[in-house]
């Protein structure tokens, strides 16, 4: 016995991730649906070795269908997230809209897979921001065993992220730069990304923060432990897929770095590369279609009583969106939703 499940913004660089690795990880489906707006209808999508025709979002009727991955952004949760809930689908839902909700839960499995039992207040989860999923899962393991007091990150983040907009930008601004007459401004972003970074990611804040930026902060709190304070630097950089980040760890006892990197290498969903020589370390090209959190660069930072640096990269399509969305609808299933 499968779940009934449905996948809404199936067209988008999330939603075909999310049918991608359902596939991949042979999630027990029995009937599943690939929705699009009314601009998309009919395209196909791939399904493992099966090909999905996409269907009219606006016209879908949730009742009967079991589980649904929503990446439409927080205008299409708002409009149809609810209906679904209330059809009695459980939504798992990858846009920021019901993050900060005390009745929703925001579930990153290998961290607080616990705090999945509230999903019943509203019968929606929240999917964390991809530059969060991947941090909370290499502090996790660490805050367990040394208490984190403080962290300072800074995001080194692919285009993919905005989505295919993004990319085509990356894409044709780089090829613009040696092609004459296909020069091509900035549009999807602020300034040039071909060769360049821009340190501002989503809206800026009253505060000369980014919304992302406060994200990150928001949502690790939510995540982890309230007490931990987090300050983050954003910046989008020209790659195409896989967020890195440069994190700074205060930490309330003294954790050793190779303990912390033997903690790291049992923690779930972690993989460590990390060897002080050349190449020894991963970044966003190897991490890319991958399912693990690259952690690398581990090491004490030695000017502060209990401090630790570390480099971790991940897939921000996988594990920082379709991935763990696919592993909370893995652990709903496991926990409550248990079909025999
Ligand atoms: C970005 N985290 O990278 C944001 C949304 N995916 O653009």
């Amino acid at each position: 016995m499968g779940y009934k499940i449905v996948v809404v913004g199936a067209t988008g660089n999330v939603g075909r991730e999310m049918l991608n690795i359902l596939a991949e990880r042979q999630f027990p489906v029995d009937e599943i649906a690939a929705l699009a707006s009314r601009r998309s209808l009919g395209t196909e999508v791939s399904f493992g070795d099966t090909t999905l025709v996409t269907k009219d979002l606006n016209e879908f009727d949730f009742a009967g269908w079991d589980i649904a991955l929503f990446a439409i952004g927080s205008d299409g949760t708002k409009e149809h997230g609810p209906r679904a809930a209330k059809a009695g689908c459980v939504v798992i839902d990858n846009s920021s809209l019901y993050r900060y909700d005390p009745d929703v839960p925001l579930i990153v499995p290998e961290v607080n897979a616990d705090a999945i039992t509230g999903y019943s207040k509203k019968n929606i989860i929240a999917n964390p921001n991809c530059s969060t999923a991947q941090m909370v899962v290499a502090l996790k393991p660490l805050h367990d065993r040394a208490r984190i007091k403080r962290v300072v990150v800074s995001t080194y983040q692919s285009v993919s992220g905005a989505g295919k907009a993004g990319m085509d930008e990356l894409w044709n601004q780089t090829k613009g730069i040696y092609v004459p007459g296909q020069e091509r401004a900035a549009d999807k972003f602020t300034k040039q990304i071909a060769f360049n970074v821009i340190p501002h990611i989503d809206a800026f804040m009253e505060d000369g923060s980014t919304k992302e930026e406060w994200k990150m902060v928001a949502e690790t709190k939510k995540i982890i432990d309230p007490a931990i304070k987090v300050t983050a630097t954003c910046v989008r950089v020209p790659v195409f897929v896989g967020h890195s980040e440069a994190i700074n760890i205060e930490f309330e006892d003294f954790l050793d770095e190779d303990e912390a990197r033997d903690i790291l290498r049992e923690a779930p969903g972690v993989m460590v590369i990390d060897k002080r020589e050349d190449g020894g370390y991963v970044t966003p090209v190897e991490a890319a279609g991958d399912f693990a959190t690259f952690i690398s660069r581990i090491r004490q930072d030695s000017t502060i009583e209990n401090g630790l640096n570390l480099w971790c990269v991940s897939d921000n399509l996988r594990k920082g969106a379709a991935l763990n969305a696919v592993q909370i609808a893995e652990t709903l299933g496991a926990r409550v939703l248990k079909k025999g």
